[in-house]
């Protein structure tokens, strides 16, 4: 199970930087940006391009050997908001990384994990994110409310990842405002990208949409933003193209 691990990992870093450092590190930082207006913009569907090493259901990608630079890529492709993995055993991800794309690029980031406690939230915020995703299949309900609340607090933006109808109902209640349907199951690992346009009609308006993961192209692109999604979450494709700057930009 991921999140053993994650939990692990967490404790350590807990045991080396005591909370209230942690929010002293975090209060120092510059302002969180506000994403969601340039995310639901009206004419085109908005690109966040991930930095994506490793996945469990492919192994490595990418021998990504400087994310700031490969970030710097994405921005200047046009990518509205950049997300970075920082989950460490399965995706090879780092904060070391989410500290690198920040110095490297103006544009909102994503701390993408495995969030399960306030600790993380805080550790997104020091290490200069914007957004913090969070998982709905892996909280307990009050757990998600919680942590959206504190996302919220701290200025930052709570990008809630859903799979299920069920799911979607507990995301508008914990007072999402930003939601993702990721395709992939989390269980089988496999792509299901009719997943989003079944999903999507129930989740109100006013919630910006973003559809997660199994974009091959502009293609898929297309056909997401024709079924209602706002914007579009890409890490794959991005990062084994050849191009990542011209992929944005198509
Ligand atoms: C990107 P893809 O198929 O473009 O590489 O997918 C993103 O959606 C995926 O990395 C993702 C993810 C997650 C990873 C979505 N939700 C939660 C880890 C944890």
């Amino acid at each position: 199970d991921i999140i053993v691990g994650v939990r692990e990992d967490l404790a350590v870093r807990e045991a080396a930087t005591p909370l209230a450092v942690l929010k002293e590190t975090a209060r120092r930082q510059p302002g969180a940006v506000e994403c969601l207006t340039r995310l639901s913009g009206k004419d085109a569907v908005a690109v966040i391009a991930e930095v994506k090493r490793s996945s469990p259901s492919k192994g490595a990608l990418a021998p990504i050997t400087d994310p700031a630079s490969l970030a710097r890529e994405y921005e200047k492709g046009g990518a509205s908001v950049i997300s970075v993995l920082t989950e460490e055993r399965r995706f090879k991800g780092s904060l070391a990384d989410l500290r690198a794309v920040r110095a490297a690029v103006d544009v909102p980031i994503l701390r993408k994990d495995f969030v399960v406690s306030p600790y993380q939230v805080w550790e997104a915020r020091a290490h200069g994110a914007d957004l913090v995703l969070l998982i709905v299949a892996a909280l307990e309900q009050t757990v998600l409310e919680s942590l959206v609340e504190r996302v919220h607090s701290l200025g930052m933006t709570a990008l809630v990842e859903v799979h299920t109808p069920e799911e979607v109902t507990r995301a508008v209640d914990a007072g999402a405002r930003l939601m993702g349907v990721n395709v992939r199951n989390l269980k089988t690992l496999e792509i299901d990208r009719s997943l989003f346009a079944r999903l999507a009609p129930s989740v109100p308006d006013g919630i910006v949409l973003v559809a997660e993961s199994g974009v091959r192209g502009p293609h898929d692109v297309m056909d997401y933003a024709r079924s209602g999604a706002h914007a579009v979450l890409v890490g794959e494709a991005l990062v084994t193209g050849e191009s990542p700057r011209s992929a944005v930009a198509d």
